[in-house]
């Protein structure tokens, strides 16, 4: 492999990679698809503060220039949220992005797949990608969780929205191998709301039990990642049958207008923010910066265990 050929990490990241300090990758799909602009600019800045309040050091990815950047400067964060000309790079579209050199924004798949290349094992989010709704006739299954079944990270998120089929989404993680464990909870979380209803393997207890749990993984020699599931902080929560009713009408719009493949999921996420005025997106950005301190605080205890 001629990792350095395509790999550019910042030097903040470096140097905190090569002095075993703690690193937390974060995705970019989420502001360029995820998430409005400029909200997502005051996003981008903020979550980076959090992880560095904590002591750990943000690395952001994203496909600029034919590299794989890992740690971004203001201005190339700007340019994942202003989103002009900015694709949605999943595993399969790293290669023809990178000799075409078009920009692109990481999904909870390639970001796993950067962030191991570069040596980070903790990545936050706001939620994963899974098995969508129908899948038994549509095939719509994210590469996020076949990312999970082979690559050495852990993804710290608020669950998957119910716009997923959350119990099949499980499965498929079971069948892959793949730990999904609870923050200080014995449920799956399903991002806008605290509970999906669904429990998970196990309910850690703090970061330090976390940060064994995944040392033991890999030290093991297991191959794949965690998912570490976080619920979002009581006061910013969505009532559930509130959200069901939500998501039954942005899948309802998704049909009628036949979307498909890669434009599924940032269709619904826009959707979901029109239909409720706006208010899902302060529950997006609350859960997605609890979901910054719990990475940081499992990428601090990870780095003690060498
Ligand atoms: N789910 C969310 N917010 C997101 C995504 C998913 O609640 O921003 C993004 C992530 O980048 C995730 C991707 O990896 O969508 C999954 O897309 P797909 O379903 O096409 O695999
Ligand atoms: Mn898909």
């Amino acid at each position: 492999m001629n990792l350095e050929k395509y790999l550019d990490i910042s030097t903040e990241v470096k140097e905190a990679l090569d002095a075993g300090k703690p690193v937390v990758a974060l995705e970019s799909t989420i502001l360029s698809h995820g998430m409005p602009y400029p909200e997502n600019a005051e996003f981008a800045s903020e979550v980076e503060k959090i992880i560095r309040g904590k002591g750990a050091i943000p690395a952001t990815t994203a496909i600029i220039n034919g590299k794989l950047k890992v740690g971004l400067t203001p201005e190339e964060l700007l340019i994942m949220c202003k989103a002009e000309n900015v694709g949605k790079v999943s595993r399969r579209d790293v290669p023809v992005y990178l000799v075409t050199k078009q920009t692109g924004a990481t999904t909870v798949a390639t970001t796993m797949l950067i962030a191991a290349m570069a040596g980070i094992r903790v990545f936050a989010t706001g939620g994963i990608g899974g098995v969508h709704r129908g899948a038994e006739t549509t095939m719509d299954i994210s590469a996020d969780l076949q990312e999970l079944a082979n690559t050495p990270v852990c993804v710290v998120s608020a669950g998957c929205k119910q716009i997923l089929d959350i119990g099949l989404t499980l499965e498929y993680l079971e069948t892959m191998g793949v730990p999904v464990l609870g923050y200080q909870t014995s449920d799956f979380p399903a991002f806008y709301c605290r509970k999906s209803g669904f429990g998970v393997d196990y309910c850690l207890k703090d970061a330090k039990e976390a940060a064994e749990i995944l040392h033991t993984k890999w030290e093991l020699g297991l191959k794949g990642g965690v998912v570490v599931g976080n619920p979002v902080p009581e006061e910013y929560a969505q009532n559930f049958e509130h959200m069901e009713k939500v998501i039954n009408e942005a899948l309802e719009m998704c049909k009628e207008r036949k979307i498909r493949g890669k434009q599924t999921t940032p269709f619904l996420l826009a959707t979901i923010k029109d239909l409720t005025g706006g208010e899902s997106l302060a529950t997006n950005l609350q859960l997605a910066y609890n979901n910054a301190r719990v990475a940081s605080d499992i990428a601090v205890e990870l780095s003690k265990l060498g």
